[in-house]
C-alpha cells in the first residue's frame, strides 16, 4: 500500500466549499513551480488517491505581468518546462493555460470536469485577486496550501508583525513541527491520460515582454539548477556565511533568491539541509534566520498590510519622520532615468546598479545601501519606492516578492526596523553611506568589479 500521504491541516485553507462530485483534482500551480517538495501538489495528490479520482497540475501564463521583462519570463519558462518533464515522469500531466485565470481557469475546470481546485499560497495582492476572481466563477470546493513557508504564514500570526524580534519566538516553537523533510511525490493511483508537451517555443513567442533586458549569465534556471546551487552552498560556502555574507567583494551568499522566488525549489528544502546537516551553528543560525525568520516575516508583512509597495504602508512613525524632513534641501537630485543608467556622482552606488543590471541580482548587503540612497537622492520618499520597485522589479531575478517589497520598506520607510539618530532627509530612518561602506569591505574591488564597460 502507498505510504498515504498527510499534509499538514495547518498548511491548508478552504477558500470557498463546493459540491462533493466525481473528477479529476486540479493544483493551480503558481508560486511553488516545481514537482518535488511541493506541499500544494502533494495534497491534491492526497485527495486524488483518496477519492481515486485523476490528478493533474495547471499553469495560467500571463503574457505579461507586472513589468516583468525576458529575464525573469525566460528564467521562468525554461524553469517550468524541467518542471512538466519531472511530473511526466509521476505520470502527473501539466497542463499551461494562457490569459488571465479568472478569463481561462474557470472555464477549463468545467470542460474538464474538474471535481476539486487546489491553488499555492501567495500574499501578494494580485494573487488574492485572481484567486477571488476565480473563486466567483466555479463551484467546486477551492483549496490554498502554503508550499512556501516551513512554518504556514497564516498559522504563525493573524496579524501585521512588528519586525523580526516578534515573529521570531513565533516561528521557533513551531519548527520541530514543521521543519521536516517531505514525502515523496508518487503517481497518482487513477491515472490521467497524458497530454502533448508544451511547445514553449510558440510559448515564449507569445508573450508581449520587454525584449532589452536579457536572460542573465549567471544563473541556469530551473530546479536542477537549484539544487546544485544548493549543495555548492552547504558544502562550499555556509561556513563562512556569518563572517562574510555582508561582503559584495565575496561570494559566501547562498545565491538561491531567484530559484525561491520562482518555486523552483523549496525553501523548506534548503533550511531542513542546513538544519541537518550543517555543524558549524552560528553559519547554520545565521543562514536560518534569513531563510526562515526574515523571509516569513516578509510573507507576514505583504500578507497583513495590502500597502506594502507604497508610502500608505509604513508605520506611522515612519511617515512622520519622513514627512517631517519632505523639505529638506537634497544636495542630489536624480531622474529614473539617472538611476537606471548609473549615473550618480557615487560610482559605488552606481557599481551596485550595475550588478543588478548585468547580472540580474544585487549583493544583499549593497541592497540596503542602493536603496537608501534613492532615498536621499530622490524628490520625495513616495518616489523614491516607486524608483526603488520599478528598477529592482525590472532587473532582479527575483523581483516582484514579497522580500523585495520588504526589503525596499524597510530601507526606505524602517519597517521592521528602530529609529535612529535623526538627520536630514532620512529623518530617524537608519542611515548608510559610502564610508560605512569603506570600513565594510573593499569598496574600490568591487567598483572595479562591476562599473561600467
Ligand atoms: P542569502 O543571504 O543566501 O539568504 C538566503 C535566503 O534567505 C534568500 O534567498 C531569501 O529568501 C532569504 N533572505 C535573506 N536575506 C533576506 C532579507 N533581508 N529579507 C527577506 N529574506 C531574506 N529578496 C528577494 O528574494 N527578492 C527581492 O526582490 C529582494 N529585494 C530586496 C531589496 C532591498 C532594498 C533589500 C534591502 C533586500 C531585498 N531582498 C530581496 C532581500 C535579500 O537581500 C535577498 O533575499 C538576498 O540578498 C537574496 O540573495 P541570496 O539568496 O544569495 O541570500
Ligand atoms: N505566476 C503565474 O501564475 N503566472 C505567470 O504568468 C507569472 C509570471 C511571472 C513573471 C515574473 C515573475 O517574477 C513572477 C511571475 N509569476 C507568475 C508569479 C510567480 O509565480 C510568483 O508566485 C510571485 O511573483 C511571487 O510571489
Amino acid at each position: 500500500m502507498l505510504k498515504q500521504i498527510v499534509v499538514d491541516e495547518r498548511r491548508i485553507r478552504l477558500l470557498q466549499d463546493g459540491a462533493n462530485k466525481k473528477g479529476v483534482v486540479v493544483y493551480w500551480m503558481s508560486r511553488d513551480q516545481r514537482a518535488e517538495d511541493n506541499w500544494a501538489l502533494l495534497y491534491a495528490l492526497q485527495i486524488a488517491d483518496k477519492r481515486q479520482l485523476p490528478l493533474m497540475v495547471v499553469f495560467t501564463l500571463l503574457p505579461e505581468f507586472m513589468e516583468a521583462t525576458e529575464r525573469q519570463y525566460s528564467f521562468m519558462l525554461k524553469g517550468l518546462a524541467e518542471t512538466e518533464r519531472r511530473l511526466r515522469g509521476y505520470h502527473i500531466p501539466f497542463k499551461l493555460l494562457s490569459g488571465e485565470p479568472k478569463d481561462v481557469l474557470p472555464a477549463f475546470l468545467k470542460e474538464s470536469g474538474a471535481s476539486t481546485l487546489v491553488a499555492d499560497f501567495d500574499p501578494l495582492k494580485i494573487k488574492r485577486i485572481w484567486k477571488r476572481d476565480v473563486a466567483k466563477n466555479i463551484t467546486i470546493p477551492f483549496y490554498e496550501v502554503d508550499a512556501h513557508n516551513v512554518v504556514p504564514a497564516l498559522h504563525v500570526s493573524d496579524k501585521e508583525e512588528f519586525g523580526a524580534y516578534t515573529i521570531r519566538p513565533k516561528i521557533h516553537r513551531l519548527l520541530p513541527e514543521f521543519l521536516t523533510s517531505f514525502p515523496n511525490l508518487s503517481e497518482p493511483i487513477v491515472k490521467e491520460n497524458m497530454r502533448e508537451m508544451v511547445d514553449w517555443k510558440a510559448v515564449a513567442e507569445s508573450l508581449h515582454i520587454d525584449t532589452s533586458v536579457k536572460e542573465s549569465a549567471q544563473f541556469t534556471p530551473g530546479s536542477k539548477a537549484a539544487e546544485l546551487k544548493l549543495q555548492e552552498f552547504l558544502i562550499k560556502k555556509i561556513d563562512k556565511y556569518n563572517e562574510k555574507r555582508n561582503d559584495p567583494t565575496e561570494e559566501y551568499q547562498s545565491d538561491i533568491s531567484p530559484y525561491l522566488h520562482f518555486g523552483q525549489i523549496a525553501p523548506q528544502r534548503a533550511a531542513f539541509e542546513a538544519f541537518t546537516r550543517i555543524k558549524n551553528s552560528e553559519a547554520k543560525d545565521a543562514f536560518l534566520e534569513e531563510l526562515i525568520v526574515r523571509r516569513e516575516l516578509s510573507d507576514n508583512f505583504c500578507y497583513f498590510n495590502t500597502k506594502y509597495d507604497s508610502f500608505e504602508g509604513l508605520k506611522d512613525w515612519g511617515k512622520k519622520t519622513l514627512n517631517e524632513h519632505r523639505n529638506d534641501e537634497r544636495e542630489f537630485i536624480y531622474s529614473l532615468e539617472e538611476f537606471e543608467r548609473a549615473r550618480t556622482h557615487e560610482d559605488l552606488w552606481n557599481a551596485a546598479q550595475m550588478q543588478m543590471v548585468k547580472s540580474g541580482k544585487m549583493h544583499g548587503y549593497m541592497r540596503m545601501y542602493w536603496a537608501k540612497k534613492i532615498l536621499e537622492w530622490s524628490g520625495s520618499p513616495e518616489e523614491a519606492m516607486n524608483i526603488a520597485i520599478y528598477l529592482n522589479d525590472k532587473y532582479s531575478l527575483d523581483g516582484r516578492d514579497p522580500n523585495g517589497y520588504t526589503g525596499i520598506a524597510w530601507s526606505i520607510g524602517g519597517i521592521h526596523d528602530r529609529a535612529w539618530t535623526e538627520r536630514p532627509v532620512y529623518g530617524k530612518i537608519r542611515y548608510m553611506n559610502y564610508n560605512g561602506c569603506k570600513r565594510k569591505f573593499d569598496t574600490e574591488l568591487y567598483i572595479r568589479n562591476w562599473s561600467q564597460g
